[in-house]
């Protein structure tokens, strides 16, 4: 499905990215996925820039963001913190905006999110315990379509939408003891590009990576072990972005 490095020798493919060129870093061009196969120290990767077409991603971000209280793309977002979100009658995603208790005070996260699985699998991360809302249309297409490819089968996904810039999700690790010991984890991007981040648990290592619209990066091996991962505040973001992790819960 990627064909913006089709006339370059496999060869030659390099990923939209820097790696450190040090010793256990490699990237090489998959060319029966579309994306490039690579290698960390601990943990591996999987990046295709376009997994999704232009055309399937303008229509993944419209399935989204479907209503019947407002036009979904001059809305202010920022307008439906808390409970006022789940006031907004959303045709195709129960999006909800969690809070957290921080040194005893609730605190709303900097994003709005919807967790959708088989029914029998509840998931706990950063003490929220979240019920799967069941399988709708468009999230199977998309969970197919990655399944068919990385030949991995998810019982879940976490969505996360980042109203704009403004929206971020710190450092962390999906290593929860739920997903089994080394998950495999597909994030898949849809709307503004944002910067996401991989660095080691002793901070000396850091990558930028770039997630575009259609993007999909799989994470796999020990890399939930030895790497952190977050998407920082970028003020210049103006627009939406949504991000999908596929995970596969025990
Ligand atoms: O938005 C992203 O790219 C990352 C999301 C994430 O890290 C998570 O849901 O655990």
């Amino acid at each position: 499905m990627n064909d913006l490095f089709d006339d370059l020798d496999p060869l030659e493919k390099r990923p939209p990215f820097e790696l450190p060129d040090a010793q256990g870093y490699s990237a090489t061009w998959n060319e029966a996925l579309g994306g490039f196969d690579i290698c960390v120290p601990n943990g591996e990767l999987f990046y295709a820039e376009q997994f999704f077409n232009q055309k399937i991603s303008d229509r993944t971000v419209e399935y989204f963001l479907e209503n019947d209280t407002n036009d979904w793309q001059s809305v202010d977002w920022h307008d439906y913190v808390g409970e006022r979100l789940p006031k907004v009658k959303f045709k195709n995603i129960s999006w909800q905006h969690d809070k957290l208790n921080m040194f005893g005070k609730d605190v709303y996260l900097p994003r709005y999110s919807a967790w959708y699985g088989d029914s029998d699998k509840p998931y706990t991360y950063s003490g929220l315990t979240l019920q799967p809302k069941p399988w709708n249309k468009g999230l199977l297409y998309i969970k197919q379509h990655i399944e068919q490819a990385t030949n991995t089968y998810f019982n879940s996904v976490l969505l996360n939408w980042y109203r704009d810039g403004e929206d971020n999700i710190g450092w962390h690790t999906d290593a929860e003891t739920e997903l089994g010991k080394n998950p495999v984890i597909a994030s898949v991007n849809f709307g503004e590009t944002r910067d996401f981040f991989i660095r080691t648990n002793d901070k000396s290592q850091k990558i930028k990576i770039p997630l575009k619209h259609g993007t999909l990066l799989i994470m796999k091996g020990a890399l939930q072990h030895f790497w952190e991962h977050s998407v920082p505040k970028r003020k210049k973001v103006k627009g939406a972005r949504f991000n999908l992790t596929f995970r596969s819960i025990r």
